[in-house]
């Protein structure tokens, strides 16, 4: 448990070297730290022009801007210092070993400045996860959704439920108060359980869209799989515009998982590369197959390379019609059947498969069956030459707005908060399954419980334990 007495410092700005640096101190020593860094305390909130010097040698560090934010009206509620240097690795080093000279300064860890902000009530716990978002946001509808996180979308919601639970709740205990005057008693019980039955209502709707909210937070998985040397590397490559892949003419080439992300049109999607599934004797080769099935079966989306003169030759039923149907990938016996369907198709859960002809620049022009077409899943491409692939490109796209782009943003997120509000409703769920006369207690204890929940969600209540794991993924300075 760090002490919240000691003042905390830590460059804030990203990897040096760069044109400005930022170095933030936080406590009740912060205004003392300038002070000794640069002679004076600045005017509260504006930026001043100020020499920094070593406070021991007085030796000259660099000219910067000097910040002073005195708390509680501070980004972490304590006293808050800034300086925004010039961003060479050596004027970072002085400053922060001038720093380390001053009496109960320490270095911040991560997450710090963030997690004090938290403790002083200035951000609930949805709105760190949603700061932790933003910072790691890549595409543009990855930075929407953290940022409304951040404003307290879900933060904001999550209270107004509190507030009507424990309205509920306060309802409940009179019915117990009540229960030997049978109507007022099953009068103030039927307004408890109307209130539940309706914010369980709004919780399993704000439910529903959480798996697209998880989602958009890692991106949509895409599976490059099918079997050795039709080109799954080189197509990984052509669609990432880089050499991610080690390609090469012999079969078995890729081992492990190769991933790279995308940025399509706003939208995140993890590309992976697998090794050529097939039977083989090679423990190295083996294990990669073996990695490039599971990852395959637990993808939102197979791209299933194949070579096109292979189909045209040796699967001629895969020219279009009945093989190119669109379907879907069942375990991995249809992994394995190449082309075939699977007898079991069609089960739910298992990831849409795309049929992609990959080396139409092989197949003579008179055999040649271009057969690109979203609808039936099928695309014919060559990713040696780069034709068909923008028409791929824009089908993923077009995939991967479907799959994020409802109208209404994502409230839930993440797994965490997912399962305190599924521990909330659960709760309102066994609140109402009690027969309202004669069981207030049991209703009241639900209630009770569900408000519990939601106090986790945003950080009031029960957090001590998972502090640390959410403010492990900050980085130093934050
Ligand atoms: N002509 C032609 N050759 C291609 C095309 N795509 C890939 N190749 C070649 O096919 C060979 C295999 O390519 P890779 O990308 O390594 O194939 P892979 O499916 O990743 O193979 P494994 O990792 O062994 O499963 C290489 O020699 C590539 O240059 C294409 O569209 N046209
Ligand atoms: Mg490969």
């Amino acid at each position: 448990m760090p002490n919240y007495r000691d003042t905390i410092y830590a460059l804030s700005s990203g990897r040096p070297p760069a044109a400005i640096a930022v170095v933030r101190v936080s406590g009740p020593r912060a205004g003392a730290a300038l002070q000794a860094l640069i002679g004076r305390l600045p005017e509260p909130r504006r930026a001043t022009l100020a020499r920094v010097r070593n406070p021991q040698s007085g030796e000259v560090i660099d000219d910067a801007l000097a910040l002073f934010f005195p708390g509680p009206a501070s980004e972490t509620g304590e006293d808050v210092a800034e300086l925004q240097l010039h961003g060479g690795r050596a004027v970072i080093a002085g400053t922060l070993a001038a720093l380390a000279q001053i009496d109960s300064l320490r270095p911040a860890e991560p997450g710090e400045f963030t997690r004090r902000a938290f403790e002083n009530g200035k951000l609930d716990l949805t709105a760190v996860e949603g700061l932790a978002d933003l910072i790691y946001a890549e595409t543009d509808a990855q930075r929407r959704q953290a940022l409304l996180q951040l404003q307290g979308l879900l933060g904001n919601r999550a209270e107004a439920w509190r507030t009507r639970l424990i309205e509920a709740q306060a309802l409940a205990e009179a019915g117990i108060d009540f229960s030997d005057e049978g109507d007022v008693a099953v009068n103030v019980m039927e307004r408890a359980l109307l209130a539940a039955r309706g914010l369980r209502q709004e919780m399993t709707d704000t439910l529903a869209g959480a798996s697209r909210g998880e989602r958009l937070r890692e991106g949509l998985i895409v599976a490059i799989a099918g079997p050795p040397n039709a080109g799954k590397s080189t197509l990984l490559n052509r669609i990432a515009r880089r050499e991610a892949a080690i390609v090469s003419p012999y079969a078995g080439t890729t081992r492990d998982v190769i991933e790279v992300h995308l940025d399509l049109e706003g939208y995140p999607v993890t590309l992976l590369d697998t090794a050529g599934i097939r039977d083989t004797d090679d423990p190295v080769e083996r294990e990669g197959v073996a990695r490039a099935k599971a990852r395959a079966a637990a993808a939102d989306l197979v791209l299933w390379v194949v070579e096109a003169s292979e189909i045209n030759h040796r699967h001629p039923e895969a020219r279009g019609g009945e093989a190119a149907e669109p379907r879907r990938v069942t375990g991995l016996s249809s992994f394995e059947a190449g082309l075939r369907p699977a007898p079991q198709d069609d089960v739910a859960g298992d990831p849409p498969r795309w049929i992609i002809r990959n080396k139409v620049d092989l197949v003579k022009d008179g055999k040649r069956v271009v057969n690109t077409d979203r609808a039936m899943c099928t695309f014919s491409v060559s990713a040696a030459t780069g034709e068909g692939i923008e028409a791929l490109i824009a089908a993923l796209t077009t995939h991967a707005a479907e799959f994020f782009g409802a109208a209404e943003p994502a409230l839930v997120t993440r797994e965490r908060q997912r399962r305190t509000l599924e521990d909330a409703t659960a709760a309102l769920g066994r609140a109402l399954a009690e027969p309202a006369a004669g069981r207030e207690d049991i209703v009241a204890e639900e209630l009770r419980l569900a408000s519990r929940a939601l106090g986790r969600l945003t950080g009031r209540v029960d957090v001590e334990d998972i502090l640390d794991v959410i403010f492990r993924d900050f980085c130093i300075g934050k």
